[in-house]
């Protein structure tokens, strides 16, 4: 007889902001308890794939220091000293501040303030349900897609692109930006199938030696924020060398003979001066394009992370359209779904009760904006009161000197829904405790395949735990927000909301596990024509057109010297005398954003904070492998550990980020170092564009 008892398996949709968004299986030892949690294997993009750090998700669920009651602060702002109430009685006073804030300054002084912590449609966007039907602040979402996003669908007319599966399919396989063995792990199942199964070569393009070049054939390493430059050359050779398609160019771009006629200048020369390169690595590199008609490029996030990022986005975009690599499978450019799941939010988000004049805040800008800074408050009232869901920004948010300061001041109420203390909660004066993703409904879609998934409730949460519906629809009871939403249940949201979008009912959904969302063919290479009104992709981008969210400033940043076609754009922060060196600040492969820095094999692992350094910089500030450094800039100053590696430009660091601000000596993380002001064309934050000194500490 088989003593091993069986155990039980629940499906499920890993929620965490990763593009990935995979398929899951989880053990569930009682109807408390999961164990080992695996990636499904009859998903397609998921493959039976998942990263180590959801692997062991046990460790996270069950934390000892998950939060599971409600608290209320006691000392001082941040002293750490906490009073447990009912999270009723929680409620009664976050919704007492609301009201008393509204009393004094308008609904416009209060600030909902949230992210991607859950990427399910309930947990992730009823906060803005809320927010419409008390015509509170709104938040301008900028900390992550907003130099990505434009600059791809500048040229394309959409956000979506050829099947991520196809990449398996490909010759050449070109992962410009993103570093898929640390931030989305999938890309690289697919890539290595078709080095597997066909001899497809794999190409990365990053500012260092990052995991997954260590598994490349070609492995560019380029100096930050030149991705632009590099792109044009590349171009260069593709029209100097004959492999321009001409017959695709004539029927499916805008000006193919001028943008050939701009290119004449950019040559491989003038970007080996620009991005580090050489001569002959940018030959190779476009010769391997050229003569590689199903080459997939995977364009990822991190490149555009820069002051010139959206431009140089477009850029990269620029070459399948080039040589006419859209028309073959396995070929093309691919970054995000976003425009394929025709979603009608109305009912999650409370839509109808929008009013455009009501004040949005950009993300990024929280340090200024919670300081009074009259340029965010656009003349409006100061931010008195704020409920954060799904988000750290004492943590995450740059210039880390003034967001602390900001939520520092006495006569700011915040509310932080959190399932971690994290650097944000510490701050409150109220904290309530946060279902995880296995003890709540919700529905997700994924950014970086095809997908829709469900994630059904699988276990009891711990303690008081309440999750984010429970929040939104308790608060606006209590602050008298009327909408027929906040009398739902997230299933009757769920299926609502899915029918209403054209999916189905949930019942369907439950029973296949998810929807394969993919378009055909034809309309992922765009063959069918580009998604603007003459059907051809736009090499001399109408970046005036082009608005990010509707009623809001449009354009940032130095908008006005956006080059005419793609070009090495100079506004990022140069080095100079006082600030040698470039900073980016890179995903740490254990870490998810701020998330996963509380699990201990993931701080085992990540070991501490430290700054990857060319051995002859180090040797030239007089500095050895291990000890600690400061580097600093206008914004502030951090102490970190050296780590000599020699996978970089000389003049070019990297953090792996993010660790707590706390983690540093004196408690300064390292977006202490990054800015907060807005790049051109609509904003978005340059978290890997940064100038800055270094000394022994
Ligand atoms: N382990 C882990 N996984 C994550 C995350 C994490 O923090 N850790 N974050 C999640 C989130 S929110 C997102 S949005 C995605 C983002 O995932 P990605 O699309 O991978 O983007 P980034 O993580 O910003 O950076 C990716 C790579 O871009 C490189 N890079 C920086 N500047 C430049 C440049 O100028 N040119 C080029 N060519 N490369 C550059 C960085 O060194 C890094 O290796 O990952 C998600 N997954
Ligand atoms: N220096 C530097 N800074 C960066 C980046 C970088 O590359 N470098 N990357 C940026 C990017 S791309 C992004 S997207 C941002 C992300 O920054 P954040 O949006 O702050 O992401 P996380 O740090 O993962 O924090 C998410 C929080 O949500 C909580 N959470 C998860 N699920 C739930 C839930 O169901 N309910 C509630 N109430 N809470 C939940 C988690 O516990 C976690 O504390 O960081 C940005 N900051
Ligand atoms: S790779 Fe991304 S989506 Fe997949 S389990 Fe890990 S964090 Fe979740
Ligand atoms: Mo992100």
């Amino acid at each position: 007889m088989n003593v091993r008892q069986e155990i039980a398996t629940g499906y499920s949709a890993c929620p965490h902001d990763c593009p990935s968004t995979c398929a899951l299986e989880v053990e569930l030892l009682d109807e408390n308890t999961v164990g080992r949690v695996r990636g499904a294997a009859d998903n397609s993009y998921t493959a039976g794939v998942i990263c180590a750090k959801v692997a062991r998700y046990a460790e996270r669920i069950h934390h000892p220091d998950r939060l599971t009651k409600a608290l209320k602060r006691k000392g001082a702002k941040g002293d750490g000293a906490w009073q447990e109430i009912s999270v009723g009685d929680a409620l009664d006073e976050v919704a007492e501040a609301f009201l008393k804030a509204e009393a004094r300054y308008g609904p416009e002084a209060v600030w909902p303030y949230y992210y991607a912590g859950t990427m399910g449609l309930v947990m992730r966007d009823g906060i803005h349900r809320l927010r419409h039907a008390k015509r509170y602040s709104g938040m301008y979402d900028t900390i992550c897609t907003a130099l990505a996003w434009p600059g791809f669908i500048v040229g394309t007319g959409r956000l979506y692109g050829p099947d991520p599966r196809e990449m398996a399919k490909s010759d050449l396989v070109v992962i410009w930006g993103t570093n898929p063995v640390h931030t989305q792990v999938n890309v690289m199942t697919h890539a290595i199938r078709a080095r597997k199964e066909r001899g497809a070569k794999i190409a990365v393009v990053d500012v260092y030696e990052t995991a997954t070049m260590k598994q490349a054939d070609i492995g560019l390493v380029i100096r930050p924020g030149t991705d632009g430059a590099l792109a044009c050359a590349v171009m260069h050779v593709l029209f100097r060398d004959g492999h321009a398609n001409r017959d695709y160019l004539e029927k499916y771009a805008d000006c193919p003979k001028e943008f050939e006629q701009h290119l004449k200048t950019r040559t491989p020369e003038w970007a080996a001066a620009i991005t580090g390169l050489t001569v002959e690595e940018i030959e190779a590199f476009a010769t391997a394009i050229g003569s590689t008609p199903r080459s997939y490029i995977r364009a990822g996030y991190g490149f555009t992370r820069s002051r010139n990022g959206a431009v140089n986005m477009h850029a990269v975009t620029c070459i399948p359209t080039v040589i006419g690599a859209w028309l073959h499978e396995g070929g093309g450019a691919f970054h995000n779904n976003g425009s394929i799941f025709h979603w009608n939010k109305e009912l999650i988000e409370g839509l109808d009760r929008r009013d455009d004049n009501v004040r949005m805040i950009d993300q990024i800008r929280v340090g200024p904006a919670l300081n009074g800074d009259p340029y965010d408050l656009e003349g409006g009232p100061p931010v008195a009161a704020m409920l954060i869901q799904n988000t750290n920004p004492v943590s995450v948010a740059p210039d880390q000197t003034l967001v602390k300061r900001g939520f520092a001041r006495d006569d700011l109420f915040v509310c932080v829904h959190e399932q971690f203390m994290t650097e944000t909660a510490a701050m409150a004066d109220i904290v309530l405790p946060a279902t995880m993703f296995l003890e709540h409904d919700d529905v997700y879609q994924a950014g970086g395949q095809q997908h829709i998934l469900f994630g059904p409730k699988l276990v009891e949460a711990p303690g008081a735990c309440l999750s984010n519906h429970d929040v939104i629809c308790g608060l606006a009871d209590r602050v008298g927000a009327e909408h027929r939403g906040f009398a739902m249940t997230p299933r009757e949201l769920i299926d609502e909301t899915l029918q209403a979008s054209g999916w189905g009912t949930l019942e369907a959904l439950e029973e296949k596990r998810w929807i394969d969302c993919q378009p055909d063919f034809d309309r992922a290479h765009y063959v069918d024509g580009f998604k603007h009104p003459d059907g051809r992709f736009r090499f001399r981008p109408d970046w005036e057109s082009y608005y990010f969210r509707p009623n809001h400033r449009r354009h940032f940043g130095p908008f006005d010297t956006i080059p005419e076609m793609p070009d090495h754009w100079a506004v990022i922060e140069e080095a100079d005398e006082a600030h040698p060196f470039r900073l980016a600040t890179s995903p740490a492969r254990n870490f998810l954003n701020s998330t996963f820095n509380e699990t201990p094999t993931s701080l085992s692992r990540e070991k501490r904070p430290s700054l990857l350094v060319h051995p002859d910089d180090l040797e030239a500030l007089g500095a050895q492998d291990g000890q600690k450094l400061r580097i600093g800039n206008a914004r502030g100053t951090v102490t970190i550990h050296a780590q000599a590696f020699a996978g970089i430009k000389r003049g070019v660091v990297i953090a792996e980020s993010i660790w707590p601000n706390e983690a540093h000596e004196d408690g300064q993380g390292i977006n202490t170092l990054t800015g907060t002001d807005q790049p051109a064309p609509s904003g978005g934050a340059a978290f890997h564009d940064n100038r800055v000194w270094i000394r022994p500490a």
